[in-house]
């Protein structure tokens, strides 16, 4: 009996011993995003996906979520359920995350980006720099793997009333915003009637005219045909949205060296197709050049021209001039000063010293 049971604990310790590192990779990983598959966003996630399965030779695989499954409809709860396991991945909007991680709301601030020389360059210098690195680390003090920055896109208005050039035209109008303090603050500081909702929720919200508006980016709000309800779109670029690639931290010690190195080098690549596709025909400050990568990648962008695309699709496209934009900025600088403490006044002046250097 002695005999037998050395000879199965031997076995059971040579087994474990000659397992395979990959035996304690899951058989597949979540990966949280809220809006469709059809939208930047959720390309960008696949492209991800793909990337991590094909690379490590389906070692790794990573399933794509969308729709705010993972968080039933509930997307502000996000961070929670990636710290908690129930999410491993996640490529998620900075702004569903700042209810939990208050430095985040920086990419939301009004007119924070979208009154620098070029807004893009000013948000690179923001995700690339000092700003930045503070904004991931207050995401892993808070128990989550940062990884890589992704971008959803500036933010634009639609709305089913009128043409929105100038403060005063927004009073009032219904407006549909995510669950997030600082989007309350600014539509209410414009004198509008804000309306949190899921973004789950919305599309509906939209077609039986509950809601008169909703601030989306273009690459958000067009592949679920919110046009053929809104037919007011105007470009006021006012919150940047750039994603974040992230991981829970336990699932991302689960990983060899290797293959993190993998997953990071996924997510750079995936977030500069997510990024290409969300500016690509934007307007003059992109230049052409993501039209150009995603085609030096095999891929195309949805439009090189969407102030033609959303007029086909019989939106009134409203683009502001640099003084219509002051004046919003004008009437939203209070809230800057509101916040400034709560997403602290060091990470802020961090961010515009970033941002002052590529100026
Ligand atoms: O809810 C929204 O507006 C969306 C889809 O953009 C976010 O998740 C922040």
């Amino acid at each position: 009996m002695k005999k037998l049971l050395t000879a199965l604990a031997t076995v059971l310790v040579v087994g474990a011993l000659a397992a395979p590192v990959s035996a304690a990779y899951k058989s597949e990983y979540k990966l949280d995003i809220v809006p469709s598959l059809t939208t930047a966003w959720g390309q960008g996630a696949q492209y991800f996906a793909d990337l991590v399965k094909e690379r490590s030779g389906g070692k790794i695989n990573i399933k794509v979520y969308p729709n705010s499954q993972l968080t039933t409809g509930k997307q502000t709860n996000a961070f929670m359920l990636l710290r908690n396991g129930t999410i491993d991945f996640a490529n998620q909007s900075t702004i569903n995350y700042s209810p939990q991680i208050p430095e985040l709301n920086l990419f939301a601030l009004p007119f924070f980006f979208a009154n620098e020389p070029d807004r893009y360059k000013a948000l690179d210098a923001v995700t690339g720099g000092k700003s930045g690195k503070m904004g991931a680390e207050a995401l892993e003090k808070k128990g989550g793997k940062f990884i890589w920055f992704g971008e959803n896109g500036f933010r634009e208005l639609t709305n089913s009333k009128k043409e929105i050039r100038m403060p005063d035209d927004i009073k009032g109008l219904k407006m549909r915003v995510v669950g997030s303090p600082l989007f309350i603050d600014i539509f209410k500081t414009l004198g509008a009637n804000p309306i949190t909702m899921a973004w789950s929720d919305t599309m509906s919200a939209i077609q039986q005219g509950v809601i008169d508006g909703q601030e989306n980016p273009i690459l958000t709000f067009y592949p679920l045909k919110v046009t053929d309800y809104h037919k007011y779109v105007t470009n006021w670029h006012y919150v940047a949205d750039p994603t974040m690639f992230v991981c829970n931290p336990n699932v991302w010690k689960s990983f060899s060296a290797a293959d993190q190195e993998l997953i990071l080098k996924a997510a750079q690549d995936a977030a500069k197709f997510q990024t290409a596709l969300s500016r690509a025909g934007i307007d003059e400050n992109d230049g052409g050049k993501s039209a150009a990568y995603l085609k030096s990648i095999g891929k195309q962008p949805e439009s090189e021209d969407w102030n033609k695309t959303l007029t086909d699709a019989g939106a009134t496209v409203t683009n502001l001039t640099p003084a219509e934009m002051k004046a919003f900025a004008d009437a939203t600088a209070s809230v800057i000063d509101a916040w400034r403490d709560k997403i602290g006044a060091d990470l802020i002046k961090a961010a515009q010293e970033d941002m002052a250097a590529v100026r």
